[in-house]
């Protein structure tokens, strides 16, 4: 976690009068403190707790705000933030407090960090932690491996939520170089008078090239240096060339957050942040993480260029700030807050760049020509148009890039207002009242001021509808035309005061399916809907014979095998929807080939394959099989038959959901015949010698006994080995015609027919 020290922080805004003398940051440290001290249940804190200062922020009419965290015994508490407001003089004038209720529980866990560690992959860190962030706290497992966090009841073990450690730009996506075009930068020289990617009069903000490793230790990564101090070639066959956009978009958007807000870098503490180029676990994309105070930036993918434009610099950045000062929690509603402010002030800083490549937009990352069609990453103006973001408020929660949607629509019409501007057009959702806009400039103080003083990590939408109308009261009276502005844009984009009641209905979730061709289905898809009124169902991808109709039954009879990935979809007279899908898979029997009937000796050897067509793999089973021989489970029969007889066999092939189909053959063993002849033989006569060679008989080996060669007229007669096939017999007449014959001798004594041959010479 990234704490912010302790700061001054004074806005451009003008006094009124004269201010009285401001306080010393740590006095105001101290006063918050004890104020907290003796009266906890002001921030719903126990005795058990201790609380840290991270921040503190003095208004120049005296009011002070100062930023603490909680422990409980000892352990970190998620959520346990909260923000102590306080008059000129120190009297407590009101807190922002994260969380809902006062933390009461064991701190010994049942669950073992072992055991914990075991849900994240890799060697992960696991930390004791309460979990204040969301109902009654619990005792909870933080378990962080790379760029993931997953937070773990510790007496039950159960997943409370996953949280990206790392703040993606882009939720998905995937190019080439862009440029800021020709800027200036600040660099560094160096003993050897050669130039380092290090601005000196910003912290010593450095770009580094992570050399397309994936993901690097910033140990691991290398300086950016140049001879003659001109950087990058506008191409991406420099490297120096996304390490020139970034640099500089660091750059200016210090210098925004400097000249606007008064703030001395992303922690306040005038400390530089490194950012990493040629990153290749940010290909398509660009992150911030709190872990390692840094940005990374990769190529571009198949989808866009490298994302490294000014609005994403600053978006990344301010991910930073976020993370130093109201630490909006990276899920939920609270984290569509984290990246709208990261998208609001990266177009804030778009605008001051005023860059004649770059000219200002609403639209985040649209040079990088998302889709090779122009597009951008979200559109503040109209998020829905990335297909997947919302602008007006549901209540269905939702990936934090897609619920950013809500207040990235409710700054733009803050600050342009409803009506068609030079930058687009936001008609109010619903029917809601038009909005005046009040300037970009307002607009963003208003948020920087709610952001630093009235959020907390656990942030609603409602909340900061109040949190930015306590900055436009701070900033510009309750009665002013700024805080009515901000109280429509909210109602322009269905935030209200109190909690949005959730919109969308509820599709109860339908269970994976396995059924067979042949069936008749009758399936009922239910839905709820807060509001009443009658939902309407529809689907897409049922499979073939089957129709939903809209109340919502599925019906026909199945023809196909195979499987499929249906979506119900229900939709509400408003025209809000859910959606569930599951897996359907159809199949059918195994078919299988009759093999015909079969008719073998005893003792022969016996193969038989089965076969049978299915989608997936059969196993076998045999019944019935002649003595001596064996099926396995693949449909393979072996063996020697040992007796005869005959035998009714029957096959059966299952399929993996236990289907089977069966054939039934008959199968005749019958008596042991003479045994077979020598397929093929030869004889060659060399000087007195004649050499036989012959093939072996089919059948059983293991029934001969062996060969009997004759040799004519008046040769002899020799008996050789089963195994043999070549034989040689001497002292023959090499003037004489001969003939050669082989008969196979079964060791029951029987004979085969005479394979005969002539003699060559
Ligand atoms: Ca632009
Ligand atoms: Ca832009
Ligand atoms: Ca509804
Ligand atoms: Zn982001």
């Amino acid at each position: 976690m990234i704490t912010a020290g302790i700061a001054v922080m004074t806005t451009t805004t003008q006094a009124a009068a004269a201010p009285p003398p401001l306080p010393d940051p740590g006095r105001a440290a101290a006063d918050a403190t004890s104020v907290v001290q003796r009266d906890r249940s002001t921030v719903r804190g126990g005795p058990d707790e201790k609380y840290a200062v991270s921040d503190v922020l003095v208004d120049p009419d005296g009011s002070r705000h100062v930023r603490l965290h909680r422990t409980y015994h000892g352990l970190e508490v998620l959520g346990g933030d909260f923000v102590v407001h306080s008059t000129a003089d120190g009297r407590l004038s009101s807190t922002t407090v994260a969380q809902d209720q006062v933390i009461k529980l064991s701190t010994k866990p049942a669950v073992s960090a072992k055991k914990a560690a075991a849900a994240v992959r890799g060697k992960p860190a696991t930390t004791l932690v309460v979990d204040a962030a969301a109902g009654t706290p619990v005792l909870a497992w933080r378990v962080r491996g790379d760029g993931v966090e997953k937070i773990l009841d510790a007496s039950t073990g159960k997943l409370r939520r996953t949280v990206d450690d790392i703040r993606m730009s882009g939720h998905a996506g995937t190019g080439h170089g862009q440029l800021s075009g020709p800027v200036t930068l600040n660099t560094t020289r160096r003993d050897d008078g050669s130039y380092q990617l290090v601005d000196p009069d910003r912290g010593n903000s450095e770009t580094r090239n992570a050399l397309r490793r994936n993901f690097p230790a910033p140990g691991d990564t290398a300086a950016f240096t140049d001879a003659d101090n001109a950087w990058g070639d506008g191409t991406l066959a420099d490297p120096a060339t996304l390490a020139v956009d970034v640099q500089h978009g660091v750059q200016q958007t210090w210098d925004f957050f400097q000249r606007t807000y008064g703030r001395n870098g992303i922690a306040n503490d005038g400390r530089g942040a490194l950012a990493i180029v040629h990153d290749s676990s940010a290909d398509g994309n660009a992150s911030w993480s709190d872990s390692c105070f840094c940005m990374r930036f990769g190529a571009g993918d198949s989808r866009k260029k490298a994302l490294t434009s000014q609005d994403i610099v600053a978006h990344e950045w301010a991910h930073g700030v976020t993370s130093a000062t109201a630490d909006l929690q990276y899920w939920g509603q609270s984290g569509g807050l984290n990246e709208a402010t990261s998208d609001i002030f990266g177009t804030l800083v778009e605008f001051a760049a005023a860059n004649p490549v770059d000219p200002p937009d609403y639209l985040i990352g649209e040079q990088s020509d998302v889709g090779g069609e122009g597009g951008a990453l979200r559109y503040m103006d109209d998020p829905a148009r990335d297909g997947r973001s919302i602008g007006c408020w549901d209540g269905a929660d939702r990936d934090v890039h897609y619920l950013s949607g809500v207040p990235n629509r409710f700054f733009y019409t803050l600050a342009e207002g409803s009506a068609r501007s030079a930058w687009s057009e936001a008609t109010p959702c619903r029917g809601a009242a038009p909005v005046t806009g009040i300037g970009r400039d307002k607009a963003g103080a208003i948020w920087y001021h709610a952001l630093t003083r009235y959020m907390v990590s656990t942030t609603t939408f409602s909340e900061a509808r109040a949190a930015t109308l306590r900055s436009a009261e701070d900033l510009h009276g309750k009665d002013s035309t700024e805080y009515a502005a901000v109280a429509a844009a909210w109602t322009a984009v269905q935030v209200e005061a109190t909690p949005s009641v959730k919109q969308t209905p509820t599709i109860v979730p339908i269970a994976d399916r396995t059924d067979r061709v042949g069936d008749t289905v009758r399936l009922q898809a239910e839905a709820t809907d807060l509001q009443g009124g009658p939902l309407r169902f529809t689907a897409e991808e049922l499979p073939k014979g089957l129709t939903i109709s809209e109340d919502g039954l599925i019906t026909g009879t199945l023809v196909e095998d195979a499987w499929s990935t249906p979506a119900i979809i229900v939709t509400d007279p408003d025209g809000y929807k859910d959606v569930t899908d599951f897996w359907w898979e159809v199949h059918a029997p195994p078919v299988v080939e009759d093999p015909g009937p079969q008719r073998t000796e005893v003792d022969a050897l016996v193969e038989l394959q089965l076969k049978a067509t299915d989608r997936e793999y059969v196993q076998w089973q045999f019944t019935g099989l002649p003595d001596g021989l064996s099926g396995n489970d693949r449909g393979r029969v072996t063996g020697s038959p040992t007796r005869e007889g005959a035998f009714e066999v029957t096959a059966t092939a299952t399929d993996s959901h236990g289907t089977a189909s069966s054939v039934t053959f008959a199968w005749t063993i019958t008596a042991v015949g003479p045994p077979a002849p020598v397929p093929e033989l030869y004889a060659f006569m060399t000087g007195s010698d004649v050499q036989v060679l012959w093939f072996t008989a089919p059948g059983n080996p293991e029934t001969i006994a062996g060969y009997e060669v004759t040799i004519s007229p008046d040769g002899p007669t020799v008996t050789v080995d089963a195994g043999a096939i070549t034989t040689i017999i001497p002292d023959l007449d090499p003037t004489k015609e001969y003939t050669v014959s082989v008969v196979t001798l079964h060791r029951d004594g029987r004979r085969s027919t005479p394979t005969t041959a002539e003699v060559w010479k």
